[in-house]
């Protein structure tokens, strides 16, 4: 059964509590039956019939070229009623303010896939990075849209990374997730990796400094389709200047590589 807001203020202490000791909640099942078929056929009609009308710049592919290696499509909940519904009313926004404690804003909802073969992996990057934010805290939650198998690229998260601060990220070449972090792989992130193959509708939900990556999409004949939402704690404090230039920089950087 699909978790509902009921269910989610019940059990609301538990939740807070594990979310604070390891820096992630995983919940199973989150939307199953008609709700999971509703959130699969909504994301089948965004890409057919709001896509072709999103800024380039929130539409990104493996391979420009070609439509069908569709990789990332961002804000969907500003260009789409329905998944406004879902971000500002639905339970996403309850297990955020649960989780983070306090009052939330919503800030983005993406739609991700990895196509089959050419899905890159993503690379090991804490979100806070992107966020500007002080304090970073703040909410990420992916919604597996379908089943995912590690050869499809399954999430792992670096438990309790949320409490050792930022790490240092560079550049990477990946499209959608532009940092990574440097020194990645020391023995305390390989002692806590946590990996999380999923069914479709399971939700699995991170704090904004919790280490996390993903594989690469290995198969040849399956998708990776998932749905990110991002919420700021409504405390924090945003530098709008340094996400403004920074978003700038890159965009101006992507299109010179025509990957925009
Ligand atoms: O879907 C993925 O591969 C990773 C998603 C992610 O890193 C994020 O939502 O912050």
């Amino acid at each position: 059964m699909t978790i509902t807001h009921t269910t989610l203020r019940k059990h609301a202490q538990r939740l807070h509590h594990a979310f604070n000791l390891n820096g992630y909640v995983s919940l199973p099942g989150f939307f199953s039956g008609d709700e999971l078929a509703a959130l699969q056929d909504n994301k089948d009609r965004l890409i057919r019939e709001v896509r072709p009308t999103m800024p380039q710049t929130e539409v990104y592919y493996e391979d420009p070229d070609e439509p069908a290696s569709l990789k990332q499509l961002q804000q969907i909940w500003k260009h789409d009623a329905w998944f406004g519904d879902q971000m500002t009313k639905g339970t996403f926004h309850t297990l955020a303010e649960i989780t983070l404690g306090e009052a939330v804003r919503p800030i983005n909802m993406q739609y991700f896939n990895k196509p089959p073969g050419i899905g890159q992996p993503t690379p090991p990057h804490q979100d806070g990075f992107y966020f500007h934010l002080t304090p970073s805290h703040a909410l990420t939650i992916w919604v597996a849209l379908e089943d995912v198998e590690p050869e499809q690229g399954c999430v792992s998260y670096v438990q309790g990374s949320h409490k050792h601060g930022m790490r240092w990220h560079a550049r990477t070449q990946t499209l959608g997730f532009s940092q990574g972090i440097v020194d990645f792989g020391t023995e305390e992130d390989d002692a806590n990796a946590m990996s999380f193959p999923c069914r479709a509708g399971d939700l699995i939900a991170h704090h904004a400094l919790t280490i996390h990556w993903a594989g690469g999409n290995t198969t040849t004949d399956r998708s990776r389709e998932a749905l990110g939402g991002i919420y700021y704690a409504a405390s924090t404090r945003e530098n709008l200047k340094a996400k403004e230039a920074y978003k700038a920089q890159l965009d101006a950087q992507l299109a010179l590589e025509g990957k925009i």
